[in-house]
């Protein structure tokens, strides 16, 4: 992540500050490492993800949790919770908010009622690959939707990968824009897959993840889509007869804290925070690639009809939403989508 050193209005530090406190020079990060860690008590922070453990996101969650206990000599312990337990991404959200949650990794996507700048990652086939989408995340565009998070309750420390959505459905393949029609599509709660997906013919259906594996087993809708990893820890080959590869978004996770949590620590556990969400992070996104590469063929074994889409249906497919497109510009700020475009264009010329 581009560690912007910059003290928001509200007093919060950026990751990086910490980062760049603490190790100003040499001399101090000696120092503040092998300085009795009288500034971490014992704390217990409860962390909750709607995927489950064994998910790369769940991975992530599990590296983090070593490494907070590690980084703190044991006093600061994570309580990791799967599968929604907690609740859907936007109920756990919440909670951290109120106060009674301390970590949550959701999907940006559901988070555009209290961000809705977030909702220029949801714009389709925005990215070609994870590289163009870690330049954006880690850049300044990346960090300046971070900053606003503090004035929701919530502290941004790292992006994690969710990845590139692939659809699945139980009527037919879905090869070409056309194919979409009629199709009864569950979205996220976010108004540009909305859009988008009825601007293709779809009947969208906004809906938190849990509800998913219902929602698909009893026909309320006939499709949905999600990144290869999730497709297969939810275990939809069971009620989805179609995969097809169509790439059409690529959403990352963001990892939020209470900032009612996170202005109670001291700058020494907050560096532990930050350094292990960053610290697992990488890992998770690193995992994350590999394991949607398996589930690919998990899901091929399990019986799924797999198709490909075709860079020319996806073009005619983006040129269908652009208007979508075009409107949410407008809406999150033209000067915010032409800095992430040109940090896209960057990525991919080096
Ligand atoms: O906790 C994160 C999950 O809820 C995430 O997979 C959300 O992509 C998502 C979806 O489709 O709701």
């Amino acid at each position: 992540m581009n560690l912007l050193v910059k003290r928001l209005a509200t007093g919060v530090l950026l990751p990086g500050m910490l980062l760049l406190g603490a190790c100003s020079n040499g001399e101090d990060a000696a120092k503040s490492e092998s300085a009795p860690s009288n500034g971490i008590q014992e704390r217990t922070i409860k962390a909750g993800i709607g995927n489950s453990e064994t998910h790369p996101q769940g991975q992530g969650m599990v590296k983090f949790k070593e490494l907070v206990e590690e980084k703190s000599g044991g006093k600061m312990k994570v309580q990791n919770f799967f599968d929604a337990t907690l609740g859907d991404d936007l109920k756990m959200t919440e909670a951290l908010q109120g106060g009674m949650q301390e970590v949550t990794v959701p999907s940006t996507s559901p988070l555009v009622g209290m961000v809705p700048e977030f909702g220029i990652y949801d714009f389709p086939f925005v990215f070609q690959n994870e590289k163009e989408a870690h330049a954006v995340l880690d850049g300044a565009v990346g960090d300046k939707l971070l900053e606003k998070l503090p004035d929701q309750g919530l502290v941004g420390l790292a992006y994690w990968e969710n990845g590139f959505r692939n659809l699945t459905n139980s009527k037919h393949p879905v090869k070409t824009a056309d194919d979409f029609k009629g199709l009864k599509i569950r979205t996220m709660q976010n108004e540009v897959h909305l859009d988008a997906f009825s601007k293709l013919g779809a009947n969208p259906t906004p809906m938190a993840f849990s509800e998913v594996f219902t929602a698909l087993e009893t026909g309320t809708v006939d499709g949905q889509e999600n990144p290869l990893a999730t497709i297969k820890t939810q275990k939809y080959s069971e009620v989805q007869d179609y995969l097809s590869l169509t790439k059409h978004v690529y959403t990352p996770f963001v990892f939020l804290v209470s900032k009612k949590f996170w202005d109670e620590l001291s700058p020494e556990e907050q560096k532990v925070m930050s350094e292990a969400a960053q610290e697992a992070g990488k890992y998770q996104r690193e995992i994350n690639q590999t394991e949607n590469e398996k589930a690919l063929k998990t899901l091929e074994e399990e019986g799924m009809k797999i198709n490909e889409v075709t860079a020319e249906e996806q073009e005619k497919m983006k040129q269908i939403i652009q208007p979508v497109t075009d409107k949410y510009a407008e809406k999150f700020g033209t000067e915010l989508v032409d800095e992430m475009m040109t940090a896209v264009e960057e990525a991919r010329s080096n």
